[in-house]
């Protein structure tokens, strides 16, 4: 890896309980988003997770690779357009979640939760600069967050196969999906008990218009798991290096013959043993496999993370330690508090 941004979680606000937050997070979660729902997050969580993500900057940078930072935003402020209104934002903490680098393209994308409507403003420095460098500057159709894209019968039964995000228009986090040079994986997500589609943050409109927007030169492999709440493929199965894949044992996947078939060797994640403190506000402890490669020999590994550790340097690779205990209140980890930018390499097909 040769530049990434690193995510900030200054000015972090803690996002209003709608009802496309409420689908993606455990109940037991939502009494916290209905108390602290349009305000800051923690100070003295902030600050320490702050500290961290310092500390990793300075080691990506002792690692030789460049680092860039969005700006410095307050989500605290609430904001209304002509189809909806939030008591705030959220955070610029995350930027897998809203950028997606395609060879010399990056695309700002079409995220589903109405308290991100406004991120991309965090980036819009670094994209300007990016596009003076020679990249190309995408933004798909911003969604609109109307009534029309939730479906509001969807909390009346638990897993009832209904989608909380309906096909009204495209809606996509770029972390659902994962690239293997000409290959794109994304996760359509599926309700554990009935198996049908059950969409989170990604629509079937959101990677049709992928598809069509990336054309001939890509493929897209639309993936499924057994996930309650799906939201985010790089905490369920995370490409290390080509052709080899680590996989989460709680989540597994409906296509995996695909991959075998193509030979690609599959590795079930160990369970993470962090505890339950700092908080866990906005994701499951598999964050523990949210790692960050910064080529096939090298990973950026929680310090905590013993046996995830020991998964990764029997497969010969050299875990780099870094803690996010506090960073990882926020609902991420190493690979959703980064973007990569810049790889050496070229095209290749490994599918
Ligand atoms: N943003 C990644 C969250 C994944 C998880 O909760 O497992």
């Amino acid at each position: 890896m040769q530049e990434v941004i690193v995510g900030r979680v200054e000015g972090a606000t803690v996002p209003k309980l709608t009802i496309e937050v409420q689908a993606c997070i455990e109940k037991e979660l939502w009494p916290f988003y209905r108390q602290f729902g349009g305000k800051p997050y923690q100070p003295d969580i902030l600050q320490k997770a702050a500290a961290e993500i310092e500390e990793l900057c300075r080691i990506l940078e002792g690692e030789g690779v460049t680092v860039c930072r969005p700006d410095v935003v307050d989500f605290s402020k609430d904001y209304k357009t002509p189809d909806f209104e939030v008591p705030s934002g959220m955070y610029a903490a995350m930027p897998r979640d809203i950028l997606m680098v395609v060879g010399n393209e990056i695309i700002e994308t079409p995220m589903a939760w109405r308290s991100r409507f406004f991120e991309y403003t965090a980036y819009r420095s670094l994209l300007k600069e990016y596009f003076k460098r020679g990249a190309k500057w995408t933004t798909p159709p911003k969604p609109q967050m109307g009534e029309q894209l939730y479906d509001n019968s969807f909390f009346k039964e638990e897993y009832n196969g209904k989608y909380i995000t309906t096909e009204f228009e495209p809606c996509f986090d770029a972390a659902d999906f994962m690239r293997a040079g000409k290959d794109l994986f994304v996760q359509r997500s599926h309700v554990y008990i009935l198996v049908e589609a059950h969409e989170i943050v990604t629509n079937m409109f959101g990677i049709q218009w992928m598809k069509r927007h990336l054309g001939d030169k890509y493929n897209i492999h639309v993936l499924s798991f057994d996930d309650k709440r799906p939201m985010h493929i790089d905490a369920t199965f995370t490409m290390i290096g080509p052709g080899l894949i680590i996989a989460n044992p709680d989540k597994p996947c409906h296509q995996l013959s695909m991959f075998e078939k193509a030979g690609w060797k599959i590795v079930e994640v160990p369970r993470s043993v962090v505890s339950d403190q700092p908080p866990w506000w906005m994701s499951s402890k598999w964050l523990s496999m949210n790692v960050l490669m910064l080529d096939p020999k090298r990973v950026l590994v929680s310090s905590i993370e013993i046996p995830t550790q020991k998964m990764f340097e029997k497969l010969g690779i050299e875990c780099i330690k870094v803690d996010m205990s506090y960073a990882n209140a926020l609902g991420g980890g190493f690979h959703c508090y980064t973007t990569d930018v810049r790889r050496r390499g070229t095209l290749e097909s490994y599918f």
